[in-house]
């Protein structure tokens, strides 16, 4: 019998492309993925990657031809497909905005009533004005967007933003947040139990790579005196690692930090009298 295996469907080239290989090649799953592929078999778990255009996963996912993938959300909340969203995966952050003209008196979102705003996103931008009580002509184009006021196609646009400079670049200034957006994991609908058994699996894997993603391994020697002070800086996951150096009065504080915090921490950690302060980074965090 042929074993059951979980299709996953990635972007094939794009924004997303190597952040979704990367993230299941970091979750242990090996495949090829080499150039021109649509579909690749992993040696060593129960999945199948196909890779194709980002607009076309949710479908492939609420068709069943996929069972999970991994999309931006703002593509995800554009279709009328219906998928369950399972996890935020933390990269292909970005948002979707308003901007207009650098010569637009700009002082509201009332502003935009009877103005023509070009955008690849219509439903989710018909819904924010509908949400605003904004009367105004959404033109749906199908790329370029930021060129259309330019060009006379439109008074104003809404785009995915994510540096600025491409707005910049064309004289528009961001002015109101539609929505945020990052990739997300999707799986279709009533998964048969085996598959279900194999994402849970899966899904497992990814959340220890996410909070491995967010956290860093400290390691550093401190006077025994300084130590409470120390400690009181450094959380763990339980509580740090003490231990007593070969060099009597000092020992080795081993612990685990959030990124965020990192900087800040460190810089407390030296004051407190920490020294020779390494900060590894952790490929898995099983929680
Ligand atoms: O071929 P395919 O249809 O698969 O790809 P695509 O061209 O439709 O999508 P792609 O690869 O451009 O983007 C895939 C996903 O990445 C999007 O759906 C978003 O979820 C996410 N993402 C993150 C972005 C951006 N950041 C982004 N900056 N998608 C697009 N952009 C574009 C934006 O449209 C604009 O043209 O980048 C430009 C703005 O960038 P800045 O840095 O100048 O602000
Ligand atoms: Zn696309």
């Amino acid at each position: 019998m042929q074993e059951t295996k979980l299709k996953i469907a990635v972007q094939k080239s794009g924004r997303l492309s190597e952040d979704s290989t990367g993230l299941l090649k970091r979750c242990g799953v090996k495949f090829n993925n080499g150039l021109g592929k649509l579909k690749s078999e992993a040696e060593n778990f129960p999945v199948e990657i196909y890779f194709l255009r980002d607009d076309d996963i949710p479908e492939y996912v609420a068709d069943g031809v996929a069972d999970v993938g991994i999309v931006g959300e703002n593509v995800l909340a554009e279709t009328d497909k219906k998928v369950d969203s399972i996890e935020k995966l933390g990269y292909g952050k970005c948002r979707l905005s308003l901007a207009v003209p650098k010569n637009f008196a700009y002082q509201s979102v009332r502003d935009f009533g009877g103005k023509r705003v070009a955008t690849t996103y219509p439903k989710i931008l018909s819904e924010f004005f509908n949400k605003n009580k904004v009367n105004a002509d959404i033109h749906t184009i199908s790329g370029s967007v930021e060129i259309a006021p330019s060009i006379g196609l439109a008074d104003a646009v809404c785009d995915l933003v994510s540096s600025g400079s491409t707005l910049f670049t064309n004289g528009l200034r961001e002015v109101e947040t539609v929505m945020e957006s990052e990739a997300v994991l999707i799986a279709r609908k009533n998964l048969p139990a085996d598959l279900q058994t194999i994402l849970e699996k899966l899904f497992f894997r990814i959340k220890s790579v996410k909070a491995a993603k967010q956290n860093k391994y400290i390691l550093l020697n401190a006077p025994d005196e300084k130590l409470t002070e120390i400690l009181r800086l450094l959380p763990g996951i339980k509580s740090p690692t003490v231990m007593p150096l070969a060099t009597r009065g000092w020992s080795s504080v081993h612990s685990v930090i959030d990124e965020s915090d990192f900087w800040e921490i460190v810089e407390q950690l030296k004051i407190a009298g920490a020294e020779g302060v390494l900060v590894l980074s952790i490929d898995q965090m099983i929680q």
